[in-house]
């Protein structure tokens, strides 16, 4: 299997959030304005952001790497990245989020932010470039995944959950989630012989958490049916990936 390509883009772009102007024409409603002229409202259309979510050892990067050589085979320009992750300071934020030690201590809220803040430069530097540039981008994990470990698995509540995704993320939600569905247990058993110098923070939740991330994907699947697609992660790699590449491609067109 060809090694998954990681992808951070030389420049940096300007994402385009722009706030709806006041009712009155003040200079802050005027700058408004201009920034309303310097958005492009096209270019969600032009590229297309495909993300994938499931709880731990679903199945999700080797799936990415599956597709991403069949969306490569049939000529589409795509590229593959991460959450946390996938620029330079997102790469430095997810060594601090897997590998801080127990006695950090990071609290739940400061988490949140943190991946948020991984998610806010990913955006930008490379996601609102490529989607410029017309490609297909296959992310490893997105919002929904601060939706689900931190709102649902730490019980943060869900508006603040909610407002800072929205932050972070400007107008940019993936067009098509992919959730790899499968039971808490059939995952810890295929990450649990993975060896590593360094003791993963993440990885030791209980099996009680990684129920409720499951329970929160297929909850939020079930709210947003058009545009998430469920497909059953415990069945073969070779099974998976052929359902995703009819589903996706018959979407994609
Ligand atoms: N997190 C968060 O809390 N909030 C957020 O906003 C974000 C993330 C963005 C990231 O960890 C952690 O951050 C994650 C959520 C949290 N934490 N937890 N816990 P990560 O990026 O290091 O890991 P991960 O995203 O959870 O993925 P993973 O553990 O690497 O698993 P995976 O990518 O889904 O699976 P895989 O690597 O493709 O496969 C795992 C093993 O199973 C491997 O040996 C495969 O060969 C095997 N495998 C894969 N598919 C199959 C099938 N179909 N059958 C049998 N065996 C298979």
């Amino acid at each position: 299997m060809p090694p998954r390509k990681k992808a951070v883009p030389k420049k940096s772009a300007k994402a385009a959030r722009v706030r709806t102007p006041a009712k009155k024409k003040t200079t802050a409603t005027a700058k408004a304005k201009t920034k309303v002229k310097r958005a492009k409202p096209t270019r969600k259309k032009r590229g297309l952001l495909i993300s994938f979510e499931g709880s731990e050892g679903s199945g999700k990067t080797s799936q990415i790497s599956r597709l991403s050589t069949r969306f490569e085979d049939a000529g589409y320009p795509v590229i593959c990245t991460r959450e946390p992750g996938g620029t330079e300071i997102g790469e430095e934020i997810r060594h601090l989020l897997k590998h801080a030690s127990p006695s950090t201590k990071i609290s739940p809220q400061a988490e949140l932010l943190l991946f948020a803040a991984s998610r806010a430069q990913l955006v930008r530097e490379l996601i609102v470039p490529s989607l410029d540039k017309g490609k297909i981008i296959l992310c490893d994990r997105f919002l929904d995944s601060t939706t689900v470990y931190q709102g649902v698995g730490r019980q943060i509540s869900a508006e603040p959950v909610h407002i800072i995704n929205t932050f972070a993320v400007g107008d940019i939600i993936p067009d098509i989630t992919v959730v790899l569905d499968v039971p808490a247990e059939t995952g810890f058993a295929r990450i649990k012989h993975r060896t590593t110098d360094l003791p993963d923070r993440m990885e030791s939740e209980t099996i009680d958490f990684y129920r409720k991330v499951r329970e929160g994907y297929l909850l939020l699947a079930k709210a947003l049916p058009e545009r998430f697609i469920v497909v059953d992660g415990s069945r073969s790699r070779k099974w998976i990936e052929d359902k995703l590449w009819n589903e996706l491609s018959q979407r994609i067109g």
